[in-house]
């Protein structure tokens, strides 16, 4: 087993924007609800512009090698959770043993759907999911996965903000285009950059990471309180 630093802060400092906790809070859609039932054998389905639609069940996946990297963990509303030790399997790993084969070969793929079990999904472009440092991840600190951190299995990009670090990971569809989904008031209002980048503080899909600290803190401030009441 390896053990790689992919921290790219030097000691003591953050990406713009961002404060550190001293925990690791539940956060997300759902802060307090049970998190999804994790089913007697997970798999990650594979859809979209495949030959036809594959279901890698998780334990196909030690056939990988397993890997452990320590990373901090950035939420877009502005906190981080310093050196966590995240373990599991480079998602380029897994591409290519598994999902790569089942794609159809006319198809040029530019982004991948990740969706969780509780229905929250990004749109990862290609390059952005192959990056050295993606990780499928089913342990955290030494301990298999909590629900509350996306168990059974969730992608950790600890250069991108924390929105694309989908937990409970069931199902990757496989796009030719970015998809283009309905958004609600809120979600214009508060929508992601689409590459996500912290240390380019790529908060928001139009308006300047900076000017979107104080509205996202104040939701942080709120979301915290609920997380921390639901913990203790
Ligand atoms: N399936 C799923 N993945 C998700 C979310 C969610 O609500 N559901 N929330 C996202 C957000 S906004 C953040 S900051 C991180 C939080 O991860 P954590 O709960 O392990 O701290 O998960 C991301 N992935
Ligand atoms: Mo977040």
């Amino acid at each position: 087993m390896t053990t790689i630093e992919t921290r790219r802060r030097a000691p003591g400092t953050l990406p713009p924007g961002q404060r550190a906790l001293d925990w690791f809070p539940r956060f997300g859609i759902d802060l307090t609800g049970p998190p999804p039932a994790v089913p007697d054998q997970p798999v990650i389905a594979i859809t979209g512009a495949v030959c036809a639609p594959i279901e890698i069940p998780l334990t196909a996946l030690d056939e990988l090698p397993r890997i452990t990297r320590r990373s901090d963990f950035h939420c877009v509303s502005g906190w981080t959770a310093v050196d966590l030790d995240w373990s599991g399997w480079s998602f380029a790993d897994v591409y290519a043993a598994f999902i790569e084969p089942a794609v159809d070969p006319a198809a040029t793929v530019t982004h991948l759907e990740l969706v969780g079990a509780d229905d929250v999904r990004f749109a990862i472009t290609i390059a952005d999911a192959l990056a050295d440092d993606v990780l499928l991840a089913d342990r955290l600190d030494g301990e298999p996965l909590h629900g509350a951190h996306g168990a059974p299995i969730r992608i950790v990009s600890p250069s991108q903000y924390g929105y694309v670090n989908i937990k409970h990971l069931c199902r990757i569809e496989i796009c030719t285009s970015e998809p283009k989904r309905q958004r609600s008031f809120l979600d214009t209002l508060l929508h992601g950059h689409s590459r996500a980048r912290v240390w380019e503080e790529e908060r928001h899909g139009t308006l300047p990471g900076w000017l979107i600290r104080p509205p996202y803190r104040l939701v942080k401030a709120i979301m915290l309180r609920t997380a921390a009441r639901a913990t203790h």
